[in-house]
């Protein structure tokens, strides 16, 4: 609490509060979002001697008509009220309503407290009795949306407090703020919040949710490798994994997993362009990236904005050794990003903690940060790795859709850039390691080294010359993709390993090396249409964590694939094939019909597909996946023979179709094959033959989808940018109506 002697001292304000600890998983689980976050990061600032030379401060709980100014009543009311005894009985239920969400006793305090804390220090900062600030709360906002909490997040702390200042004090001068959301995740809610706004300019910078048809980015096999000559094949599939494997690796869902961190979402009415998205098309960016963004896209923009204020969505998750982001920000990373926007607003900046699940990481992060607001030494580190060939594409992306907005960002960039390599990348170090596992921070080593003017810094960043030879050097192909997607994956779903099959086989057993040289096109013309549903078969996940249209009973966590790389390309298609919806009831779905395709062809008709291009092996994870069978089955199943092997499809291409014994208990146990794209096979799963005339009989029941089930269809079918919303409900209303 030392009153700062020297007048040119910053006063840089710190709150934390222990009460926010109160706030944890209810029956003692480990979380990743839980109280020793901010409790090691006091703890390093303590060590530190921070706390002395800041203002600290401690949390007041937020009035609920603040907090209501973007969430609606019935929202407040329950987080406020979700502590009570009176909900003790349906805490639990409550919460698994939501997507990532717990409550405890704690929970509703501690929401409160985290708004309030961001409130009480916008406010000193906006009246100048601070100059910046750093709020240790939780638990994080930035995913709470006015009427759901979501993604750890229960109040969206951060618009609280802007929406704070701009409405409920006038008089403190914030007219125009900048949020900068540098947390891993989307910041979705904020988005939301402000997207008419142009009081708020929101920009984020995340990991994708958005699976983008790599389809023109992607050469076909060459010709003349058949897919039932798996020899040949290999050599293309090598030299096509080689060159690829960077666009396509990432290829998937990361949470929040919808298609509004796009750059496409650039803000709405007179909000337009005062919303800016970078999305990463791929984890591994480190300090090299963000810097790159920092000065291709934020300070242009921060420039001609000018803002009055800037609230910092500081998440901590893209940093080095983090066990969710998969990025490698080091804390000098941190201290640069934050550096550069201190030359706005007059300094005025206040930073929220969102999320950041590695404790070491996050402490030296901040501590890194707090340093920097409290400008007593001059940075110091160095910046080694080049920023990574796809970021210098997002960036251009992103210019383009927002340079009528921001003529700043009109500059071409360099062709060199855009052509240019990309950068090894420690990323088998920092998967392998997790929160517990030493991380040597730089912090302390580095302060010998001393700069004396922050130009100099930042100078070689500019320069970030492109070494001609480094070209695909670093790629590491074979290795790269799957350990990548190991890390969503456990996120995902914790059990995934245990439940899938060869679980305690080491290495590959023999049919399923044999099987991965071979690739074919799966049809999907069910929900699996939408992307991010479709990779749960892959890479494994709840389906219900990733949907919006939650359905009842679809939880059912799926295992993935054994190999958990991405599709190596998706295309649309349609087939003179019938879809209808049958059976009343699944374990998946719940009440309300699947989607079928009548196994045979009928000229007349016309069904849209949605093709992944996956490996035979994959396709068999699929298989009995979509047949329910990795539970009950899934050991014997999965260990000892493959469903579909090579010379199946043979005969299924001969026969149009191949009814598949093992799989008879499920309801896609008839493969189709439907042609071929690229020299390579088009299988899908279906009902068998006789199915139908049950189906006909009313001896299986038929039923159209549930709402859910539709909105997930309607999603795929739009989201592939086959055909609009209302086509979309036509095409399902009259495939669940129409007679079979
Ligand atoms: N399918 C923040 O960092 N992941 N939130 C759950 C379930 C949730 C992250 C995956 C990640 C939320 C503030
Ligand atoms: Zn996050």
């Amino acid at each position: 609490m030392a009153a700062p002697e020297d007048p040119r001292r910053r006063r840089v304000g710190l709150l934390y509060d222990e009460r926010m600890c109160r706030h944890a998983t209810p029956d003692g689980e480990i979380h990743p979002e839980n109280p020793d976050r901010i409790r090691a990061i006091w703890q390093k600032l303590e060590s530190e001697g921070i706390p002395q030379r800041c203002i600290v401060l401690s949390a007041k709980e937020a009035e609920d008509k603040y907090i209501a100014s973007v969430h609606t009543q019935r929202h407040v009311k329950l987080i406020k009220n979700i502590s009570s005894k009176k909900f003790n009985s349906r805490r639990l239920r409550i919460a698994s309503n939501f997507n990532s969400i717990y409550f405890n006793k704690g929970s509703s305090e501690a929401a409160s407290l985290a708004a309030g804390s961001l409130i009480e220090v916008s406010e000193k900062v906006a009246k100048g009795d601070l100059d910046s600030a750093i709020a240790i709360v939780r638990p994080p906002g930035h995913h709470a949306e006015p009427d759901e909490a979501m993604g750890f997040c229960l109040f969206n702390n951060v618009a609280i407090a802007a929406n704070f200042l701009l409405n409920e004090r006038p008089e403190l001068g914030i007219r125009k703020m900048l949020i900068v959301d540098w947390d891993v995740h989307h910041g979705n809610g904020t988005q939301n919040m402000f997207y008419k706004d142009p009081r708020v300019l929101f920009f984020s910078v995340h990991r994708s949710a958005c699976v983008t048809t790599t389809r023109n980015l992607v050469e076909s096999v060459p010709p003349d490798t058949g897919w039932f000559a798996p020899a040949a094949y290999r050599t293309s599939f090598r030299y096509f994994r080689r060159k690829y494997s960077i666009i396509m690796f990432d290829f998937g869902s990361f949470y929040p997993a919808r298609d509004d961190g796009s750059y496409c979402m650039i803000g709405e009415g007179p909000g337009a362009g005062y919303n800016i998205n970078v999305p990463w098309e791929q984890g591994q960016c480190g300090d090299a990236d963000y810097m790159a963004v920092w000065d291709h896209v934020l300070l242009p923009v921060a420039e001609s904005y000018n803002p009055d204020i800037i609230m910092i969505s500081a998440g901590f998750d893209a940093a080095v050794d983090d066990p969710l982001g998969g990025c490698c920000i080091t804390p000098y990373g941190y201290s640069l990003m934050l550096k550069k926007l201190m030359g706005f607003a007059q300094g005025k900046i206040v930073m929220a903690l969102e999320g950041g699940y590695n404790l070491k990481s996050i402490a030296n992060s901040v501590l890194a940060c707090a340093k920097v607001l409290l400008e007593e030494k001059p940075l110091v580190g160095s910046i080694e790795a080049q920023p990574l060939e796809s970021t210098w594409r997002v960036i251009q992306e992103v210019c383009h859709e927002l340079k009528t907005f921001w003529p700043a960002l009109s500059v071409e960039l360099p062709q060199k850039l855009l052509v240019s390599c990309r950068r090894p990348c420690s990323i088998e170090l920092n998967l392998s390691s997790s929160s517990e596992s030493t991380v040597e921070n730089d912090e302390g080593a580095s302060t010998t080294l001393c700069a004396t003017n922050f130009v100099d810094i930042i100078e070689p960043l500019s320069k970030l010359n492109i070494d001609e030879d480094n070209h695909w050097k670093a790629v590491a192909p074979d290795h790269i993709p799957t350990k990548q997607s190991s890390v969503v994956l456990s996120e995902e779903c914790p059990n995934a390993q245990a439940l899938m099959p060869d679980k305690n086989v080491d290495g590959c057993t023999p049919w399923r090396s044999v099987l991965s040289e071979t690739e074919v096109w799966y049809g999907s013309y069910g929900s699996n249409m939408w992307n991010p549903e479709f990779l749960c078969y892959i890479k494994g996940g709840k389906v219900r964590c990733l949907s919006y249209g939650q359905v009842e009973g679809m939880n059912e966590p799926c295992p993935g694939s054994r190999d958990k790389s991405s599709p190596k390309d998706v295309i649309w298609k349609t087939v003179p094939h019938r879809l209808f919806f049958a059976r009343s009831l699944t374990c998946r779905w719940g009440k309300g019909g699947v989607a079928f395709l009548h196994p045979e062809s009928n000229k007349n008709d016309k069904a849209y597909m949605c093709m992944y291009r996956i490996t035979l092996e994959q396709f068999n994870d699929v298989l009995l996946q979509e047949n329910s069978l990795h539970q009950e089955n899934g050991r014997s199943q999965g260990a000892g023979t493959p469903l579909l092997v090579l010379s199946d499809i043979g005969v299924a291409a001969e026969n149009k179709s191949l009814p598949l014994e093992a799989l008879k208990a499920g309801c896609y146990s008839n493969i189709l094959y439907l042609g071929e794209e690229d020299n390579l096979p088009i299988l899908t799963m279906t009902c068998s033959c006789s199915e139908i005339d049950q189906f006909r009989s009313g001896e299986l029941p038929v039923s159209g989808p549930s709402n859910g089930y539709m909105n997930t269809l309607v999603r795929g079918l739009v989201e592939g940018k086959q055909i609009t919303r209302e086509e979309a409900i036509a095409y399902i209303n009259d495939a669940a109506t129409r007679e079979l």
